[in-house]
């Protein structure tokens, strides 16, 4: 069984209509991070964020997720980012080189920025993979990543 999945269920406990979220896009695997954007942000509306209230910037790939979230998480405005990527594994080593980059990068901003900066990326030996859980029989790992930006504002 994979992991419990996070679905929306209702509104948030928390007054929502004031916060103000950034979701940050790499466009590499477009189809895919498209998907989770979706995700993501309808399960945000869905959970009572205004729709004016979440700002999308694009990036080229998933590398550039953290520099990008740090600039968006810096604005004062800014409750919380989620970042949104898609790495696929191919013949050579440049799959792990990206992951540990952007992973310990997200993580890192979590602790400097004092904001939940949310890890949306899937890491995947390939694009079937990567489907289904981007709105397939595996879920929407984008909706999963707006209910943790939300569940993390809810317990500050
Ligand atoms: N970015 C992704 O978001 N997903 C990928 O699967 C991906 N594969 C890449 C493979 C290679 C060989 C290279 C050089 C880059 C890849 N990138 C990928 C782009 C990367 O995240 C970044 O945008 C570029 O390396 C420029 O800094």
């Amino acid at each position: 069984m994979a992991g419990t999945l996070k679905t929306v269920s209702g509104k948030s406990k928390i007054n929502l209509s004031n916060k103000k979220i950034a979701i940050v896009v790499a466009e590499w695997n477009e189809d895919v991070t498209e998907a989770l954007f979706d995700g993501a942000h309808q399960a945000l509306h869905a959970l009572g964020v205004k729709k004016s209230n979440i700002i999308r910037v694009n990036v080229p790939g998933s590398f550039e997720l953290p520099l990008a979230a740090q600039w968006m998480a810096e604005k004062k405005d800014i409750d919380g980012v989620i970042c949104i990527g898609c790495v696929i594994q191919g013949d050579t080593p440049h799959f792990d080189y990206i992951c540990q980059a952007v992973a310990y990068g997200v993580m890192k901003l979590n602790l400097k920025i004092n904001k939940p900066i949310i890890f949306g990326v899937l890491t995947t030996l390939n694009k079937k993979q990567a489907l289904e859980r981007a709105g397939g029989k595996l879920g929407n790992k984008g909706e999963e990543a707006a209910v943790t930006v939300v569940k993390m504002l809810e317990i500050h």
